[in-house]
């Protein structure tokens, strides 16, 4: 048990071929590399730390000023760049909510099974009971569990969640002790909390009925009552109102457990302060899931225009609160040595995702997705290319650093760290670089990565070395964000770019490199064959 003091050779004794690498390069790293001052406590170096996840939500590259955006100021996160790795190369592994989520709780890629793209309101659980995830990895290494706030992985049985029963499975027939959710995304129907197995103050006597089907003639909509809105629709989101706001899907009923969307974060942030406050004796993994800066963007009041960019960028404001809470708990709690944080989003940017917020007219000189070009829904590099930052105060010691590491690696990487074997079949594309997340100067990271849009039939982004390919569906038009815009492109079914020189994959140098274009092709074909990426343990 992680509670109970293990010698640093036993946490560091993986099944792994270059556990005696990582072993001395721990050594050189606690006793060579960094000062006295530095090296980490007694209790750290006893204890695989604690970990907290924070994903945001359609965060991209450029959104913060640690990684170079000037518009607005993200003092949280910086400080926490500041004390930990900065990533110039970390990625999520699709550039929408639904697989990426899949992918970094499973460590499987999301396009290998049917049914991880976007999920709709009533979408039964994606990950079935029995599924390795980080949170049974860490569990099983003795840590209590939890997630707090967007799911959107579905929940419930095949025929989908029973709003006013159990909903189950969930969160905790993978590995959760305990979960505190948002069940979809906010743009899609109900505005519900959802405890455990139940959603949260459902009255028994108002049961919540949840469809995509208009309920009654006169149901209020997006479309009937379109005046009466406080954040006008933009394109879909036009069906059931609450808060003023018309979101995706219908819904009746559970009116006392319906939330204010302007107090989501405050709640993510209480609850899981409390969290961490019953587990300040236990080694606990938190996966922070926040909403920020997804549509609808409605920050609280108090936010509300802290920026010159909207609510865009006041939520993005508003997830650097979150953060800094988190931080001070730790502080407060004396945690901080003890804890790996992993801060991450969950794909790129977007500006118009269906509201009319303001987030384009307003964004001024800012580009959220920085030097890159595509964002959300897109294989280029800024629908992957996130923020991606890691922390361990006394242990990591803090730099950038231009490893390529994802967040379907989170899963391998924490196993190794706990010293947790993997079966063969769980996990199959988690690369443990632990070693790089820990910001050891000897690390790798990945050789190559596999990007996807949405579902298991879109597009494909191959990343080996410095070259890049795309693949697209045949005779597909698909999305990318063209200027911050949302647009239809006619694409070829390849796309090759040298993001040495052309980080932005604007030249498609594919008829000039025939045989590079070739190898990618056979490669990206043989991933998808063979099931698996990661190397199966001798
Ligand atoms: C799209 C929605 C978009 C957003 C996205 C999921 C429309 C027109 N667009 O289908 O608004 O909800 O799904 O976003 O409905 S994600 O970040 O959760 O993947
Ligand atoms: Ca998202």
């Amino acid at each position: 048990m992680p509670s109970t003091p293990q010698s640093t050779s036993k946490i560091f004794s993986l099944p792994h071929c270059f556990a005696l690498v990582q072993t001395c390069i721990f050594v050189l790293l606690c006793f060579g590399g960094i000062s006295v001052a530095d090296q980490p406590t007694e209790q750290s170096q006893s204890a695989p730390p604690n970990v907290i996840v924070i994903m945001a939500d359609d965060l991209g590259y450029g959104d913060l000023s640690c990684y170079g955006a000037t518009s607005l100021q993200t003092p949280n996160i910086d400080k926490l760049a500041n004390e930990g790795i900065r990533f110039t190369n970390g990625y999520c592994s699709a550039s929408t909510c639904t697989p990426t989520r899949y992918s970094m709780l499973t460590g499987n890629y999301a396009f290998r099974t049917k049914g991880t793209g976007i999920a709709p309101p009533n979408s039964p659980s994606i990950i079935k009971p029995g599924t390795e995830t980080v949170a049974s990895i860490l569990k099983r290494a003795g840590y209590q569990t939890a997630v707090v706030g967007k799911w959107h992985l579905g929940l419930g049985g095949e025929s989908g969640p029973d709003w006013n029963g159990d909903l189950k499975p969930g969160p905790l027939e993978i590995g959760f002790d305990s979960c505190f959710l948002l069940p979809t995304t906010n743009d899609r129907v109900p505005q519900v909390y959802v405890e455990d197995h139940k959603v949260l103050n459902l009255d028994p006597a108002d049961p919540l009925w949840v469809g995509m089907k208009k309920p009654a003639e006169d149901h209020h909509t997006g479309i009937t009552h379109r005046e009466a809105l406080k954040m006008d629709w933009s394109h879909g989101h036009n069906m059931t109102i609450h808060n003023g706001i018309s979101r995706i899907g219908f819904y009746t009923g559970g009116h006392k457990a319906r939330f204010r969307d302007e107090d989501l974060a405050d709640k993510w942030v209480e609850k899981s302060n409390a969290f961490i406050q019953q587990n300040v004796d236990k080694p606990f993994f938190l996966f922070f899931s926040s909403h920020d800066i997804h549509v609808p963007r409605m920050p609280h009041e108090r936010f509300q225009g802290s920026t010159t960019m909207g609510y865009r960028g006041d939520s993005i404001m508003q997830m650097d609160w979150c953060v800094g809470e988190l931080m001070k708990t730790l502080d407060r709690l004396q945690l901080a040595e003890k804890t790996l944080v992993i801060f991450c989003s969950d794909n790129g940017p977007v500006m118009d995702d269906g509201y009319k917020d303001g987030a384009l007219e307003q964004l001024g000189s800012h580009r959220a997705g920085g030097v890159l070009t595509g964002g959300k829904y897109s294989v280029y590099e800024g629908g992957t290319r996130t923020p991606l930052i890691t922390r361990w105060k006394g242990k990591v010691k803090p730099g950038v650093s231009d490893k390529i590491v994802c967040t379907i690696d989170i899963a391998a990487s924490l196993a190794a760290l706990t010293d947790q074997s993997l079966a063969e079949d769980a996990c199959t594309d988690s690369l443990n670089v632990l070693d790089a997340f820990l910001g050891e100067a000897t690390a790798k990271g990945r050789d190559h990565l596999v990007q996807q849009d949405n579902g298991n039939n879109g597009a494909f982004g191959l990343r080996v070395g410095n070259w890049k390919l795309h693949k697209y569906g045949k005779n597909k038009a698909r999305n990318v964000v063209v200027e911050q815009k949302l647009a239809n492109t006619k694409k070829p079914d390849y796309q090759l770019f040298n993001l040495e020189k052309d980080l932005a994959e604007q030249n498609d140098v594919l008829a000039d490199n025939p045989k590079i274009a070739d190898e990618l092709k056979k490669r990206l074909e043989q991933i998808i064959a063979a099931g698996r990426t990661r190397p199966v343990s001798p």
